[in-house]
């Protein structure tokens, strides 16, 4: 899976129409270098990010998703976001996959889930962004996240959403410490037992910088490594910025497995 930021924050200044530009021809490149899934996000989902309108929200990314599915009609093309409305404007203008950081717990996401029939990826995070980070407590991480997933699938299952539709997340970065993290990257196998894909979005994230003190743009190869780690560990889906590298990493690993 392959990262769309449709932020402010990351196209700095120029119209829209530039940004819509910019976003689709970065998405076409990622297909390229063999991304199977473009995720497309309008709110910037970062530790301490501002909360965005819906209007704004599905201004930015209704467009690149339309752009991008009138180009590739087979691409799957995943919506981020955790409101319902702007999930249904992303259905409407060509996304067939839903990624909610809030894993469906919004009025109305359980609904548009269900309707759409499309695969869902259910995040944990413990928090909001702006404060998640602020010293994250847990009891155990992983028997918390395990019975959020369980919750949550419970939910799912009486909105009507099919068992084969949902995939798993433990929201690596939201709402936890470099240890919590840890802890969860060395579970993934305990995550699949309970029977889903499971998904991991690891790339170049914090807990990378905190253990290799090393800046935003400086944090590839230990994405990298994670993204081998996670693969070797089962998880199913991979969400990165360099599809590329991580696409080399994971051709030589099959090999290899
Ligand atoms: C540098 C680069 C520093 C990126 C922080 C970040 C996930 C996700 C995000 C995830 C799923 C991010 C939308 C945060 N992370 N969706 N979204 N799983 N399913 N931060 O881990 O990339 S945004």
């Amino acid at each position: 899976m392959g990262v769309i930021n449709v932020t402010p924050d990351s196209f700095s200044d120029g119209g829209k129409f530039l940004k819509t530009e910019f976003a689709v021809s970065h998405a076409l490149e990622l297909i390229k270098q063999g991304a199977d899934i473009i995720d497309i996000g309008g709110e910037s989902t970062r530790p301490g990010a501002d909360v965005v309108s819906v209007n704004e929200e599905i201004n930015r990314v209704v467009p690149v998703i339309s752009q991008l599915r009138n180009l590739d009609s087979k691409i799957t093309i995943s919506i981020d976001t955790s409101k319902a409305l702007v999930m249904r404007a992303a259905i409407n203008a060509g996304a067939n996959f839903i990624n909610d950081v809030n894993a469906l717990q919004n009025i109305g996401c359980l609904e548009t889930a269900a309707q759409s029939n499309l695969h869902v990826c259910l995040m944990h995070k413990q928090g909001q962004p702006k404060t998640m980070q602020k010293n994250p407590e847990y009891e155990d991480i992983l028997t918390d996240v395990m019975e959020f997933f369980e919750q949550r699938i419970e939910n799912c299952k009486q909105a009507n959403i099919q068992d084969k539709n949902i995939i798993l997340d433990p929201g690596i970065g939201f709402g936890k410490t470099l240890e919590h993290n840890l802890a969860l990257l060395k579970n993934i196998k305990q995550l699949k037992s309970l029977g889903y894909p499971i998904l991991i979005g690891v790339s170049r994230k914090t807990m990378i910088g905190q253990i290799l003190n090393s800046e935003v743009d400086d944090r590839l190869y230990g994405s990298l490594a994670i993204a081998q780690f996670a693969y070797m560990q089962g998880a199913e889906y991979l969400r990165v910025h360099d599809v590329k590298a991580t696409a080399d990493v994971l051709k030589i690993t099959q090999k290899l497995m």
